[in-house]
């Protein structure tokens, strides 16, 4: 009999099926034996009464994760025991014949959906374990969603997808969250952004994107920052200020959110989770106007501070919340010395830039803006940034021979994953993390997260 997925039962009431996947549950009840069987599609509840002699002596050696196949009858269950909230809520599997495909040792700890409260650690010491509960497989499905959907909005809007290098020889964010490696007998860095290799595409194609592995040297432990990040980054030409990346960024979010509502229902339930509110036009305030706001709202002062700051991020999500009912801002215009060199300055009011970042529920979701796209410009900020020009010869060569006005954007796939998900620590959003103290395991066995 052809294997029929857990998800597609509920098509099939009163027919003979086959289904394979893990024992989730396994809850002996007088002499039945009831299971929820979990498969790449759902869960489904299955019982095996003691008249099936041969299926009754097989269940009773089954335990949690144990691989199996069973074949039998989908009954619908009575009126009294129906829920109307999970998938098969409404039938069960009477198992006839009953296999063990792969055994499993004992379980470290408890499996199951409501025995499930472990603390992040543990989560991550048995990731090869805990990727198999429903909750974190509905955070990593909606996360390649969001990834998914960032693809498919940049192609719709004509961007071509190019595969940025994670070896170079400069780093373009500037700053010491660098790793240095031992390329041969020379060093080299691991990537902390596309950018330099964004903008030279940009020159050749106009419109780009990429979906790439950045890294960076982190050196504290928040909740989030990772030092591997999954980047999605898109850069644009013939833009006519930086309001048109501010748009493009505010359509690419509103697809994605769009995306994981209709695609995610399921995920978005079990999770318990709202999407956060896009208003048609998001509220956008230059650093100084927000730092007013925050002060006049709150009576705290970060007047005249270089950049937000966590707290600012939180007030000032709070405050727009409460005046518009976003749950988004785009805040631009930072001190143009705070910020990379390629990041173009305001004509007027050259100390501040034309970089913008998204900020939701609290915290930084993205960050873009307009670049210097006038060779002599960028060779000025090369110099006062104190940047080797050899070492980024290859772009100031893209920009020596016509670049145009231009701009783009980025964002962290765990970063947006968790506050979209709203959930408390990027590690949560990250299948495999990697932080200070953690590869896989701990570096350390006295630190935790
Ligand atoms: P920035 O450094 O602000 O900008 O990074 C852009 C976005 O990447 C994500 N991100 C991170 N996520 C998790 N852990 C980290 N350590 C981490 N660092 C960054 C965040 C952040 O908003 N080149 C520019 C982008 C541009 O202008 O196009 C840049 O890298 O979501």
């Amino acid at each position: 009999m052809p294997r029929t997925l857990i998800k597609d039962l509920k098509g099939k009431i009163g027919e003979q099926v086959k289904i394979q996947g893990w024992v989730s549950v396994r809850r002996d009840q007088g002499k039945m034996v009831f299971f929820d069987f979990r498969d790449r599609s759902g869960t489904v509840q299955a019982v095996v009464l003691p008249s099936e002699e041969l299926a009754i002596a097989v269940a009773k050696e089954i335990r949690g994760e144990y691989v199996i196949s069973a074949s039998g009858m989908v009954n619908k269950r009575p009126e009294k025991n129906i829920n109307p909230d999970v998938l098969n809520g409404d039938l069960e599997l009477q198992v006839q014949t009953l296999e063990i495909l792969a055994k499993a040792e004992p379980l470290p700890f408890d499996m199951s959906l409501d025995g499930y409260n472990l603390d992040l650690p543990t989560q991550l010491d048995h990731r090869a374990l805990t990727l198999r509960h429903p909750r974190n497989q509905a955070i990593f499905k909606v996360q390649a969603v969001i990834i998914d959907s960032f693809r498919e909005f940049m192609k719709s809007q004509d961007f071509f997808e190019f595969q940025a290098p994670s070896i170079v020889p400069a780093t373009a964010e500037g700053g010491a969250e660098v790793f240095k490696v031992k390329y041969f007998d020379k060093d080299a860095y691991l990537s902390q952004s596309p950018q330099l290799y964004k903008q030279i595409v940009m020159t050749a194609f106009e419109r780009v994107f990429s979906v790439n592995k950045i890294f960076r040297a982190e050196p504290s432990q928040t909740t989030r920052h990772l030092t591997e990040v999954v980047s999605l980054d898109a850069e644009m030409a013939f833009i006519e200020s930086w309001t048109d990346i501010r748009d493009m960024i505010e359509h690419t979010v509103r697809f994605i959110l769009m995306s994981v509502s209709t695609k995610c229902e399921a995920e978005l339930k079990l999770l318990k989770v709202e999407l956060p509110v896009m208003l048609e036009k998001t509220p956008t305030m230059s650093l100084t106007e927000a730092q007013e706001k925050i002060f006049t709202k709150t009576g705290r002062d970060p007047r005249g501070d270089k950049d937000l700051s966590t707290q600012d991020e939180q007030d000032l999500c709070a405050i727009i919340k409460e005046e518009t009912g976003s749950d988004f801002v785009f805040v631009y215009g930072y001190p143009t010395k705070q910020k990379p060199f390629y990041v173009y300055p305001n004509p007027e009011n050259p100390e501040f830039n034309e970089g913008v970042d998204l900020i939701g529920r609290g915290r930084e979701w993205l960050s873009g803006g307009r670049r210097i796209n006038d060779y002599a410009q960028l060779m000025k900020h090369v110099e006062e940034w104190e940047m080797d020009p050899k070492k980024i010869e290859m772009f100031l060569e893209a920009f020596r021979y016509g670049a145009p006005p231009e701009g783009g954007f980025a964002f962290g796939a765990e970063r947006i994953t968790m506050q979209i998900l709203n959930l408390e620590n990027i590690r949560e959003a990250t299948m495999f993390p990697r932080d200070m103290n953690r590869i896989d395991q701990p570096l350390s066995t006295d630190k935790k997260e």
